[in-house]
């Protein structure tokens, strides 16, 4: 760890999984984009968790690519942050592989995101699946993060990641940084359009239930019309609205305005007028980043020059504290 004037670095990952929504962009990547004023930033798009669940390898190539066009498209920038793909940086298999000898079996029996996806993917509980967080763990602590801007569902495996370099410091030395977990107090859980009661996912089939990031006008439109509410009229952030709450954190993160504001702006006007303008607001967000999304799809060698350099960069990084983490452990240097 360099105790040098340095400063402080932020790192996340999202997984090519499928298609990226409205919940991913409020919950985790406008942080991201964000940090980038004050941190050295480093992004990743995480093929190697994706593959804990079955993938079709060409969907997975194309949604890696996808996803890394949509981060750019929503304000990463790659010159200023190191932003690649997570199978380009080989010492992340290799440090959690490490790690894998560190953690306990009991601690990842806990993960509720472990029985969650056991649950749904019954027919493939691999061992992946559950050794899934210690490569979280492995893919912050290469870059010595200080912060990890996640959505709330990610909190439990980031208290891991924490316990796993505490663990390893307290054999080895300080060797990583002990990570921070950086959650919005607003937007970090954005619910599902069509059951307030569950968090929006791009894994549920239904696809009323989420904004991807690429839908339509008219589509967006749609959706927030049909999102399920409650059975009162009045628009107010209060408990047990759960419908009106999550449309009023949608509306605030894009329209920029406080509950007090929308609450006065819909003073006995119901929900449909609300609605409406929440679908509206919302379209309006997403066309200059879905322009700018297919720009850069049909700029292949732009965005493949990106992540090129993105993926050198991380190697150079990842590869020299994995070589520290080799010589802690006992490894005979190469
Ligand atoms: P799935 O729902 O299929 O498990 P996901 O939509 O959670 O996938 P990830 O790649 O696992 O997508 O998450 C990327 C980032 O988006 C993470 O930081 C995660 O915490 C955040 N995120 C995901 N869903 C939400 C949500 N409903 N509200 C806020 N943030 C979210
Ligand atoms: N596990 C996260 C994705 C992820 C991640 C990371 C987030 C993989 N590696 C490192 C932050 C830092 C998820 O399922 N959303």
């Amino acid at each position: 760890m360099e105790q040098t004037t340095r400063r402080k670095i932020s790192y996340s990952g999202i997984q090519p999984s499928g298609v990226i929504h409205l919940a991913n962009y409020i919950g985790a990547l406008r942080n991201w984009v964000a940090l980038q004023e004050e941190y050295d930033c480093f992004y990743c798009i995480v093929d190697m968790h994706a593959i804990t669940v079955r993938q079709d390898p060409r969907d997975l190539r194309e949604n890696t690519i996808a996803a890394y066009a949509m981060g750019v498209a929503c304000g990463i920038d790659p010159v200023k942050s190191i932003f690649y793909i997570q199978s380009h940086a080989p010492a992340h298999g290799e440090l959690a592989w490490v790690l894998n000898c560190y953690t306990p079996f009991g601690e990842l029996g806990r993960m509720t995101q472990f029985k969650e996806k056991s649950e749904t993917h019954a027919d493939n509980i691999n061992a992946g699946l559950f050794t899934y967080p210690v490569l979280q763990a492995a893919d912050i602590l290469l870059y010595d993060s200080d912060v990890v801007p996640v959505g709330e569902d990610q909190k439990q495996h980031l208290e891991l990641s924490r316990n796993i370099a505490v663990r390893f410091n307290g054999i080895y030395g300080d060797v990583f940084r002990v990570p921070e977990p950086f959650i919005s107090k607003s937007g970090a859980r954005i619910m599902s359009l069509a059951d307030p009661a569950k968090k929006m996912s791009k894994s549920d089939p239904n696809p009323r239930s989420y904004i991807s990031m690429l839908d339509p006008r008219d589509t967006v439109i749609k959706k927030f019309k049909s999102a399920v509410t409650d059975s009162e009229s009045e628009v107010c952030f209060r408990e047990g609205k759960d419908g009106i709450n999550n449309l009023m954190i949608i509306y605030g993160v894009v329209a920029g305005k406080t509950n007090n504001e929308i609450e006065r702006e819909f003073a006995g006007r119901g929900y449909g007028d609300f609605k409406m303008a929440v679908g509206e607001s919302v379209a309006d967000f997403l066309s200059p980043i879905q322009e700018k999304y297919h720009g850069l799809m049909a700029d292949r060698a732009y965005i493949e020059g990106c992540w090129k350099s993105g993926g050198e960069r991380a190697r150079a990084i990842s590869n020299r504290t994995m070589a520290t983490v080799l010589e802690k452990v006992g490894m005979v240097r190469r």
